[in-house]
């Protein structure tokens, strides 16, 4: 088959982060700029010479075009064959899960998950390995090595197959196989969970809401809940755009704040739930009540065990270190390994496959467990609905009967975001520069007992990731945690992460602002955030 050989110049700072190669979308459909980071990636993996890849995104612009160059480019590397959600469609936990059902040798997700999209948002490629996992920081590494030293890429010169026509297709020597992109999703969640308890649940008389944001989530979610007999109401902006409507798709208290109205409000339904752009998030609400994702990992941790496919136990709980303590408590408890990893999904990934963790969680929104290698937003929600559907109480009970078993871990993050770069990292180095002589000092009337930079060592392969996020320990139990995102596109975004732990039985039910408020103006005294960043207050509190 005809392919050419284009020639090229490395453009700088293709540099995966948190999670895969973030950019405006503006620079991502520059001339050459895709092409020569799939181009390296395929190299960093060892070629593509007849592998198998799993292919699809979240729907938002420049995706479709994006797919089609990569499966010319996939033809002209030698690939034997390319699975792609119908449309280039695939929710980033239905991609994983293709990956490992069809014995992949790996992936490419067109997403930038929960950051807007359109021409003027933003795009992102990601490479997940054959385990369905994002690829591992050497492998990242050895992708942006290779994107400064590449010369030329490959193409085919013959246009992709249509991808809104399901089957087989040829492109040259390379199979383009065109798949829905939910059925084999729907058939492993109903492995997992007790579909007749949900839906009995459901004819019962609860109710709920769920947000789709316009983004990928919307056509599983509703294939899922129709199965489980919830009213024709119950997904709200169920159709993907490319732009998601204009809006965030980042299911917070402040980018899913209708939803989150709704909840507050006086005609709430029993239960809610959001998801993000490629479907790897999820956000928990019952009737008046937001549930922080740290302790919705504490709650499944708990309770999982009532759902089918959890119902011989964890084999351990894995959290990011910014995420709460709640689920190391839930792990003591349950007589399970508790671990604690950077900030990151790709993290877990040796964890999951080396059988220590069940159950991941991070702050973030993101919780999931061993049947994919990705955190899944509707998996979070239909292990909720699962358990509500078994205890038949309200979300606030469950939290209520939570708390005064564990205790609360108070949490909030404050992000202060597109902000000068340069005075953020400035922040930070400051920060790590007096570490050493913080334990002791009083700051806002909190004493610092410890003050660290997060380092990590994977127990399974020995690898290790510095400088993950400054932790400071207050006397108390009260702690602070301060990093730089690495998913933004604008300036820096400085997340902080405050929490502090409540046993008191009479102090279970108290505003998290508040009980934080103490601890926040600490963090911002021995930082100096407001100052130096030029904020009075953060942009978004979750
Ligand atoms: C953020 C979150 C992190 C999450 C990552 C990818 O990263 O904090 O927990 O894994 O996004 O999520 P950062 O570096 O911006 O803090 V997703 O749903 O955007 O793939
Ligand atoms: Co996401």
């Amino acid at each position: 088959t005809a392919f050419s050989t284009v020639d090229t110049t490395p453009f700088a700072g293709q540099k995966p982060g948190t999670s895969g190669l973030r950019a405006t979308t503006r620079t991502f459909m520059q001339p050459r700029y895709l092409e020569n980071f799939v181009q390296a990636t395929f190299d960093a993996v060892g070629g593509l010479s007849g592998k198998t890849l799993v292919l699809g995104g979240d729907g938002r612009f420049f995706g479709a075009e994006a797919a089609a160059t990569i499966l010319r480019m996939a033809a002209a590397n030698g690939a034997a064959r390319v699975i792609v959600g119908r449309g280039a469609l695939l929710s980033t936990p239905a991609a994983s899960n293709l990956i490992r059902s069809r014995g992949a040798d790996g992936g490419i997700i067109l997403s930038a998950s929960h950051n807007p999209g359109g021409e003027d948002g933003d795009f992102g490629v990601k490479y997940n390995g054959a385990n369905g996992g994002p690829a591992p920081e050497a492998v990242t590494a050895e992708i942006h090595a290779r994107t400064e030293a590449l010369d030329a890429y490959r193409i085919a010169d013959a246009d992709a197959p249509d991808l809104d026509a399901p089957g087989e297709h040829a492109l040259g020597d390379m199979i383009v196989e065109v798949v829905d992109p939910v059925v084999d999703y729907l058939a492993l969640m109903k492995t997992l969970f007790d579909f007749d308890a949900i839906r009995a649940h459901f004819a019962s008389g609860f109710t709920m809401r769920f947000d789709g944001m316009h983004a990928i989530t919307g056509p599983y979610a509703t294939a899922v809940l129709a199965e489980l007999g919830a009213g024709p109401d119950t997904v709200m902006n169920a159709v993907p755009l490319p732009d998601f409507g204009g809006g965030h798709p980042d299911p917070n208290p402040t980018w899913a704040r209708p939803l989150y109205d709704e909840m507050m409000g006086g005609n709430a339904p029993d239960f809610a739930a959001a998801s993000d752009g490629d479907g790897d998030r999820n956000m928990i609400l019952g009737r008046g009540v937001y549930v922080s994702p740290s302790d919705s990992l504490a709650v499944l941790a708990a309770n999982a065990h009532l759902a089918p496919g959890y119902a011989g136990g964890l084999k351990g709980v894995a959290r990011s270190m910014p995420t709460s303590r709640a689920a190391d408590r839930v792990a003591a408890k349950l007589g399970v390994e508790a671990f604690e990893t950077p900030t990151g999904w790709k993290y877990f990934g040796t964890l999951l496959d080396a059988g220590r963790a069940t159950l991941c969680g991070e702050e973030s929104f993101g919780t999931g467990s061993d049947h994919v290698r990705e955190k899944d937003g509707l998996w979070a929600v239909l292990l909720w609905l699962n358990i509500l559907a078994v205890r038949r109480q309200s979300v606030a009970e469950i939290m209520a009967d939570h708390w005064k078993t564990y205790g609360r871990d108070y949490y909030t993050r404050h992000d202060y975001e597109a902000v000068d770069k340069t005075a953020a990292e400035a922040l930070m180095d400051d920060l790590r520069g007096r570490l050493a002589g913080l334990p002791g000092q009083s700051v806002g009337g909190y004493t610092v007992e410890t003050a660290d930079d997060f380092a990590y060592t994977d127990p399974i392969d020995g690898a290790k990731a510095a400088k993950q996020g400054v932790r400071i320990g207050f006397q108390g139990g009260a702690r602070a945690v301060f990093r730089l995102s690495g998913t933004g596109t604008q300036g820096a975004t400085l997340r902080l992460y405050l929490e502090r732990f409540e046993d008191d039985p009479a102090r279970l039910a108290l505003d998290p602002a508040q009980v934080l408020r103490p601890v926040a103006e600490a963090a911002d005294a021995l930082a100096g955030i407001r100052e130096r960043l030029g904020r009075d207050a953060p942009d978004v509190t979750t």
